[in-house]
């Protein structure tokens, strides 16, 4: 009798589990849901939001080529062209290293594309001399790449710090974001290319300009993944500081930024303290940047977040949205139609991919 009460109260435990158990699921489900909803500050600046494509791995850059079609570089190497929705492969680059944080990264297309067919790509690669970080131009065919050259090599690469960003500034010239290597002390060295922005002619040359007579223009970074300029023509750069006091800087030619030497809102004689950094409680692994009408947008990974601010460096007012709606973020490219398009990187490895991510996403922000 004792054991079929026992059986019984056994029974009647397991269904009241199961029932609260399902209850939670529902919940968490309606909490997944939920979180594709843009929060109230997007959805009142915002009109129209898109997935333009699914099921990317890791996608680094895009560029706008013709008619509304979109290339996209995935860190492993892949190029893809969106087209009408559709995604085609037209381009696998076996010699990426992708390992940790390296792999294909920046890529850019010369100003004079529509004549010359330039495409630029940064990518991270294996050398006798160890890894490194090179920059190559090839020509862009409707159905693949062409005479690849390499015109800038020797970048001290790592599994993390290989900086990546690559954009033509308002003077034509190319700049390259590059990152420490892992390896401090090299962002003070300007024997080294790591840990610098770069600026170079269009062929790797150094325009006569430059402020150390090599392809160096600032130096002092710790990873910098994020580079625009505003309508005065000033350079602004994202910078992932260590793990907290991530630095957002206007950048002038031949500055110091400070890395190792100082971090957050430290000063020194001969070094520049970022804008604004993230202070020491907040992390936002800040990657790519845009600016449009004098206003600063980047993406974070960790920080899951698009910053603004306005292209200032008194009174800043630092607005957060999307709040973790996609993840983590690696890029924003705003379009000739008026959208940002973001990229999110939520199968890097340190992410928890969502459904059909990899995602490029269009907003429209006001
Ligand atoms: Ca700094």
């Amino acid at each position: 009798m004792q054991v079929k009460t026992g059986i019984l109260l056994a029974t009647i435990g397991v269904i009241i589990l199961l029932i609260i158990s399902f209850g939670l699921r529902e919940r968490k489900q309606e909490a997944i849901v939920g979180s594709q909803i843009l929060p109230t500050l997007v959805e009142e600046k915002s009109n129209q939001t898109e997935i333009v494509a699914t099921d990317l791995e890791i996608p680094w850059e895009i560029v706008f080529l013709d008619n509304e079609v979109i290339l996209v570089a995935e860190r492993k190497g892949r190029l893809i062209k969106i087209e009408n929705g559709l995604k085609r492969t037209i381009a696998q680059i076996d010699e990426v290293k992708s390992e940790g944080e390296g792999g294909l990264l920046g890529m850019a297309l010369h100003p004079n594309f529509s004549e010359n067919k330039w495409l630029y790509l940064y990518m991270t690669v294996d050398r006798d001399s160890g890894t490194k970080n090179e920059v190559r131009r090839y020509s862009l065919g409707e159905n693949g790449i062409s005479d690849g050259e390499i015109i800038l090599s020797g970048i001290e690469g790592a599994i993390i710090h290989n900086g990546g960003r690559l954009k033509f500034g308002p003077d034509g010239y190319l700049y390259v974001a590059t990152g420490d290597a892992n390896q401090t002390n090299l962002a003070q060295n300007l024997d080294y290319l790591a840990g610098k922005i770069l600026r170079i002619k269009d062929d790797g040359s150094i325009p006569t300009d430059n402020p150390f007579e090599n392809e160096i223009y600032s130096y002092g970074h710790r990873n910098v993944q994020g580079i625009a300029w505003d309508s005065e023509g000033r350079l602004w750069a994202t910078e992932h500081g260590p793990s907290t006091m991530d630095e957002v800087n206007l950048i002038v030619a031949g500055g110091n930024y400070g890395w190792p030497e100082i971090t957050g809102n430290e000063t020194r004689e001969g070094m520049i303290t970022p804008v604004i950094n993230s202070g020491t409680n907040e992390t936002w692994a800040p990657s790519g940047m845009e600016i449009v009408d004098d206003w600063i947008y980047f993406v974070g990974l960790r920080g899951q977040n698009l910053y603004r601010m306005k292209a200032q460096t008194e009174n800043i007012e630092l607005e957060r949205l999307l709040d973790g709606v996609y993840g983590r973020m690696r890029f924003i490219r705003f379009g000739k139609d008026g959208y940002f398009y973001i990229g999110t990187n939520n199968r890097d490895g340190r992410g928890q991919p969502k459904t059909d991510d990899d995602k490029i996403v269009k907003i429209f922000l006001e």
